[in-house]
């Protein structure tokens, strides 16, 4: 038997078939999946069979702790996998959308991946309520949100040097947002690559279109930069997961006299009697009946 060590690696970098790997010693190289499908993604470890000095074949991709990804009729995309922390990122100009950041956040549960909200550009004074007030009712759920300004970085670092230590955190968010601004303040070498970037691309703006993982300088922690979406399909969810997305839920489905219930049109539901109560934002309910509706259209096919 051969008993050689499969080399292995992490991929740092995709772009379409293009991967980069980093190795343990640091080293880089690119790398080519085998066959016709590349099903890598940012963040995977895979083993692979090198060729020449810097270049590689993927073999296969190594067990995943998790993977997050949303999916339309049409296609899947995946967005980076065994990360330990979404930060989502939303800003008041332009204003962010609360559909798409609600089913980022359903995304992030249904993986049970700890999902952070950065409300980004805390100087825009003028803008702010109106982006707090939208808001309101995501904190009232439970989840965190944590407001500063990317083009402060002293802000930045004292913000999220603790909540980084340690993790692989992953930037997600609308085009933008300040996502690639914010990267750039926790990690000063990353500007040069993404100027070199958008300057070879062409594009002459910051604006990100494609995915990469950066380590934090003086931590253990690493951070994904990800280019920003207009859609967020969760066609892949099962009614269950939708739920989970929805903490402010929790408390009130067992009181559901249905154990099917749906929590959309049945009576005693536990879901209902607490929006009727105002313990339930008619905003948040109303996203879960079009993520569950979405959900059902497709499984008709
Ligand atoms: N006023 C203000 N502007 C900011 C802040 N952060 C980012 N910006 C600006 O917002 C714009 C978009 O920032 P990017 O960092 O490129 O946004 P992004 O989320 O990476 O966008 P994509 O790569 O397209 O997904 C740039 O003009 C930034 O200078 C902030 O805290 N305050
Ligand atoms: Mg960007
Ligand atoms: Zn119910």
């Amino acid at each position: 038997m051969d008993k050689t060590p499969v080399p292995q690696g992490r991929v740092i970098a995709a772009h379409g078939r293009h991967y980069t790997v980093e190795l343990a010693d640091g080293s880089l190289r690119k790398c080519f999946p085998r066959g016709k499908k590349s099903q890598a993604t940012v963040g995977d470890l895979v083993a692979f069979t090198p060729q020449g000095n810097d270049e590689g074949s993927i073999d296969r991709i190594l067990p995943r702790r998790n993977l997050l990804y949303r999916s339309d009729d049409t296609r899947t995309k995946q967005f980076a996998a065994n990360v330990d922390q979404l930060l989502i990122v939303v800003a008041p100009e332009p204003l962010f959308s609360d559909d798409l950041l609600g089913r980022a956040l359903v995304a992030a549960r249904s993986v049970d991946i700890e999902p952070i909200i950065i409300l980004n550009k805390s100087d825009l004074h003028g803008s702010m309520p109106l982006a707090r007030q939208r808001l309101r009712h995501i904190v009232a759920a439970g989840f965190k949100v944590i407001e500063l300004s990317a083009l402060t970085t002293v802000e930045v670092n004292a913000e999220l040097s603790g909540v980084l230590q340690d993790k692989c955190s992953l930037l997600l968010g609308q085009s933008g947002m300040g996502k690639s601004t914010l990267l750039n303040a926790l990690v000063p070498d990353a500007a040069a690559a993404t100027r070199e970037h958008s300057q070879a691309l062409g594009a002459g703006k910051h604006t990100t279109t494609s995915t990469r993982l950066y380590h934090l300088p003086g931590s253990t922690g690493d951070i994904i930069d990800s280019p920003g979406f207009q859609a967020f399909g969760l066609s892949h969810l099962t009614p269950d997961e939708i739920v989970q997305g929805f903490p402010e839920f929790d408390d009130v489905i067992g009181l559901c006299r249905f154990y099917n219930c749906t929590h959309r049109h049945e009576p005693d539901c536990g879901v209902l009697n607490a929006l009727k109560d105002g313990k339930i934002a008619p905003e948040r309910h109303d996203l879960y009946k079009r993520i569950l509706a979405e959900n059902e259209a497709r499984s008709r096919y």
